[in-house]
């Protein structure tokens, strides 16, 4: 029984991060900065790039997800046991700003019908 408990205590101290936005919004430069790493050579993912941080205890899995186009859909299959999502945001990016929205609601229709249909309610349909 301990050992359950214990388990399920090292368990809330483990998190999922997901880090998703636009191609070239700066997800996967936050994400270097904050390892301590040189962000002067990163360039575009292609799949995703898993990071882990332990902060105050806590062991942060970040995914940092490649944001183009061809890749958005594929999005959905990240956000199984996720814990917190973070949506970035290049604030210059005044073209693609419209864009940036559309992808967020669409990402949270989404996140909502995934949560229906996993609770076999027919709520959204
Ligand atoms: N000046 C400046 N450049 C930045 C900043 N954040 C990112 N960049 C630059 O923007 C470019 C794209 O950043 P990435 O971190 O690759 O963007 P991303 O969101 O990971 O892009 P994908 O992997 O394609 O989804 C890089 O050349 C970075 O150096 C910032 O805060 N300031
Ligand atoms: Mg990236």
């Amino acid at each position: 029984m301990l050992s359950i408990l214990r388990k399920a205590r090292l368990k809330d101290k483990e998190m999922r991060i997901l880090m998703l936005g636009l191609d070239n919004a700066g997800k996967t430069t936050i994400v270097k900065k904050i390892m301590g790493e040189d962000v002067n050579s990163v360039s575009p993912t292609l799949g995703f790039i898993i990071k882990t941080i332990d902060f105050e205890g806590y062991k942060l899995n970040i995914w940092d997800v490649g944001g183009q186009k061809t890749l958005r859909s594929y999005w959905r299959n990240y956000f199984e046991k996720t814990d917190a999502l973070i949506w970035v945001v290049d604030a210059t990016d005044r073209l693609r700003v419209g864009d940036c929205k559309e992808e967020l609601h669409n990402l949270l229709q989404e996140e909502a019908s995934l949560l229906f249909t996993s609770n076999g309610s027919q709520l959204l349909t």
